[in-house]
């Protein structure tokens, strides 16, 4: 069954049509990479409607649908619906805009438009599992960003700053092979490394602190996700006590993970034991969550994410501790999900690494 197909087969019976507008959802159903670009899918037959930038490539490359040039988009898709008799057409409504949405209710009004979260649902619940092609697309991702972590290991000392080392570790991802960084790199020293989420400054790396570096490459399409938090010379007992904590909590997830638990309760693993140690109030977001051509993507290691994870899930297990005018710790890798547990795609050590 190829991609098209199992949507299908997720979604009632009676829809007969599917427009795919969203730059992601249309690469991951043609393969192909553009920021313009429309997908009409019927259960026989499949239609990429993409402009002149990109024809060529698209002749040449995509196998799933059929390639049209795009003239004039509301007609030629009128046409296709009138030749597959279509009656109604389900839109992915967590990205289309609602001026989108008027513009096909005003073009389409003999089309029942289904604005529900259906499709969107629908290609999620494809997404979160994984085939081996993305999975070795995940793989080598990662493989890139943990070349620039034993390289960056070597570059920071005390002296230089958040920056410096956020740029450098981009610059040996890019270097590597990625085609992009997965986000924004974090790279946070000291008093900084208790905003989960801080953004490179020009303070400099000084002795004595955590330096926390979360940064991830872009391969082929798919996101990797780590963080490590390492040490500058000597640390204080409350510091080692802390990453310990962290650590064990990391440690027994990855332990305990498999399909079939919740998200919910795979969260609770680290979160009882961060709470056992003290440190409840200062683990404020999730455990984790899926990693694939989104950085962020559906499903979610969090306390309300009642639903099963199921066998082939991509997804991230990072607990953190956060100290407010402190330090933080956050520890990240991420897993494939299996039937009988889960196989870590992060390689890293991750004892406390002490840098001189
Ligand atoms: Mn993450």
């Amino acid at each position: 069954m190829d991609r098209f197909q199992k949507l299908f087969a997720e979604l009632p019976k009676d829809i007969d049509s599917v427009l795919i507008t969203s730059d992601i959802n249309r690469r991951y159903f043609t393969g192909m990479k553009s920021s313009a670009g429309t997908v009409i899918a019927f259960r026989d037959r499949a239609y990429l409607i993409i402009d002149f930038r990109y024809i060529e490539k698209a002749r040449n490359t995509v196998k799933s649908a059929e390639v049209i040039e795009q003239k004039k988009l509301f007609a030629q898709l009128h046409k296709l619906l009138h030749e597959h008799s279509a009656h109604n057409m389900v839109i992915e409504s967590q990205t289309m805009t609602v001026s989108e949405f008027d513009a096909y209710k005003r073009e389409f009004p003999e089309i029942e438009l289904i604005g529900s979260d259906l499709l969107s649902n629908a290609i999620s619940a494809l997404r979160a599992v994984k085939d081996e092609q993305e999975i070795a697309c995940i793989r080598k991702a990662q493989e890139i960003a943990e070349a620039a972590f034993e390289h960056i290991l070597g570059f920071i000392k005390p002296g230089v700053t958040e920056r410096e080392i956020a740029l450098e570790l981009d610059h040996e991802m890019l270097r590597r092979g990625a085609e992009a960084l997965s986000f924004d790199t974090i790279a946070l020293s000291g008093a900084n490394t208790s905003m989960p989420h801080g953004v490179p400054s020009d303070k400099r790396v000084e002795e004595g602190e955590f330096v926390l570096m979360d940064f991830g490459a872009v391969y082929n399409g798919y996101h990797s996700d780590m963080t490590r938090t390492v040490c500058i010379g000597k640390c204080s007992e409350e510091m080692e006590k802390v990453y310990n904590t962290v650590l064990e909590a990391q440690l027994a997830c990855l332990e305990q993970a498999r399909a079939g638990m919740t998200g919910a309760e795979l969260d609770k693993i680290a979160r009882s034991i961060i709470e056992h140690a003290g440190y409840g109030d200062c683990f404020g977001h999730s455990l984790g969550h899926g990693v694939g051509m989104e950085i962020h993507e559906k499903p979610n290691a969090a306390p309300s994410n009642n639903s099963v994870l199921k066998a082939g899930t991509v997804i991230t297990v990072e607990p953190g501790i956060y100290i407010a005018g402190k330090f933080g710790v956050r520890i990240e890798d991420f897993v494939i999900l299996t039937e009988n547990g889960s196989v870590n795609l992060t390689k890293c050590a991750k004892n406390i690494i002490y840098l001189q």
